[in-house]
């Protein structure tokens, strides 16, 4: 499953956003570290489902439909804050960091009213630069690959020059425990100008032969939260922050974890990602208000609360994941009778073998021809699948 983690520095709002996602209870609080173990849980993103396009209402296995979309599970992870020089021991130090080595992205939760100093503790909103705080949490991450690198590049060296192995694939070896492949240091090696047979690395080539295995293999999005504190105060910073960042998200943890809860309580009815919400029930005096500032200040200037938003941006847009449905030809159920029941998660470029080999390694290995079930044309196996693809796979067995 698509692996997710969330970082930054303590009391941003992490654990908050965590359970926005989740709905799982978590330890809330605004003391610094009160995440030490960490939270995992099911997130979904967010895919306008193929049902309707066929008179079909969904059902699926996993996930759920809500409106118009179909709600697909990954995985998230919350850890503890990171301070400045988590590396050398800091706060919590970057341990925990490896809760999250097999991620394959994060996202990178900020204080976007700067509320918060660097360590968390509270010191008022404009008091602090959210910026500078992408910039260390980058710097951290840098050496917690930097460290891993450092302790074994003597031994990738050694075994290279004896056994006459390429150094690049030594070192996505190596790094493999923190989701690095091959391409990711081939890359890194084309960027740094080095060759598959380069033994001469120092401490600062290290370092950046590091900072691009980590972007490579952990990008992220930003998650400019708690706008709702002082949302003209957030426009402004995120304005700033969005000039280095481009991926760059307004969001309220508190407002959509608010919005999800009254959902569930079936008060309102509320799509994650929309812009609006219907109430269904009456509601205190107190839910009413909630509401209502939620709506005027976060909903209705930027558009969302922006959770679903930055989930669906990484995991979309930044780690190019595409979803694709199973479905026959002559119809869309299984054997129990769900209508379109699965629906998975696979890399942009992916073909329809793999997406056979997802499904069943029987199904790839008896493959014989696959069919898009809306245009009924015949699929060689490297078909490249599109995002909201419905194949049908025939095989020999
Ligand atoms: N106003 C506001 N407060 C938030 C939001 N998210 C979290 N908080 C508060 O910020 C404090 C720290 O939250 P927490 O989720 O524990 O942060 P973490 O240390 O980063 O995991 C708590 O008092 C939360 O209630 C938000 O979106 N808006
Ligand atoms: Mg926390």
């Amino acid at each position: 499953m698509v692996l997710v983690g969330i970082v930054g520095k303590p009391n941003v709002g992490k654990s908050t956003f965590f359970k926005a996602l989740t709905l799982q209870p978590v330890e809330i609080d605004n003391r610094p570290f009160v995440t030490i173990e960490p939270n995992k849980g099911v997130a979904y993103v967010r895919v306008e489902d193929v049902g309707p396009e066929f008179g079909v209402i969904s059902n699926p296995r996993h996930g759920f439909i809500k409106g118009k979309y179909r709600f697909v599970p990954i995985e998230v992870i919350d850890i503890a804050g990171l301070v400045p020089g988590a590396h050398e021991g800091k706060g919590l130090g970057n341990q925990f960091l490896d809760d999250i080595r097999k991620a394959d992205g994060i996202i990178m939760v900020v204080d976007a009213v700067g509320a918060t100093d660097e360590e968390g503790h509270f010191v008022g909103p404009g008091k602090y630069d959210p910026l500078k705080d992408i910039k260390w949490l980058e710097e951290e991450l840098d050496y917690w690959f930097y460290n891993v690198l450092k302790r074994n590049i003597d031994k990738i060296l050694r075994v290279a020059k004896i056994e006459k192995r390429p150094i690049d694939r030594e070192i996505a070896k190596i790094m493999s425990g923190l989701n690095v492949n091959i391409d990711h240091v081939k890359k890194a090696f084309r960027d740094l100008n080095l060759d598959s047979e380069f033994y001469d690395f120092d401490d600062e080539l290290l370092f950046k032969l590091a900072h691009l295995l980590r972007i490579y293999s952990k990008p992220f999005v930003i998650a400019a939260n708690r706008i709702d504190i002082d949302p003209d105060l957030a426009e402004k910073n995120i304005e700033r922050i969005k000039k280095e960042y481009p991926l760059t998200i307004p969001t309220s943890g508190y407002a959509e974890y608010i919005l999800k809860e009254l959902d569930k309580q079936g008060k309102i009815s509320y799509i994650p990602g929309e812009s609006d919400f219907e109430i269904l029930k009456p509601l205190s005096e107190k839910e009413k208000k909630v509401l209502d500032f939620i709506k005027t200040n976060i909903l209705e200037r930027f558009g969302s609360t922006g959770v679903q938003n930055a989930l669906d941006t990484l995991v979309f847009d930044v780690l190019k994941y595409i979803a694709v449905f199973p479905g026959g030809i002559d119809k869309l159920t299984d054997k129990e009778g769900n209508v379109l029941p699965d629906c998975f998660l696979l890399k942009e470029g992916s073909t329809v073998l793999d997406f056979a080999r997802k499904i069943h390694e029987d199904l790839a290995k008896h493959f014989v021809k696959a069919i898009d079930v809306r245009t009924r044309k015949i699929l060689g196996k490297d078909y490249k699948l599109k995002h909201r693809d419905v194949i049908h796979i025939v095989s020999s067995k």
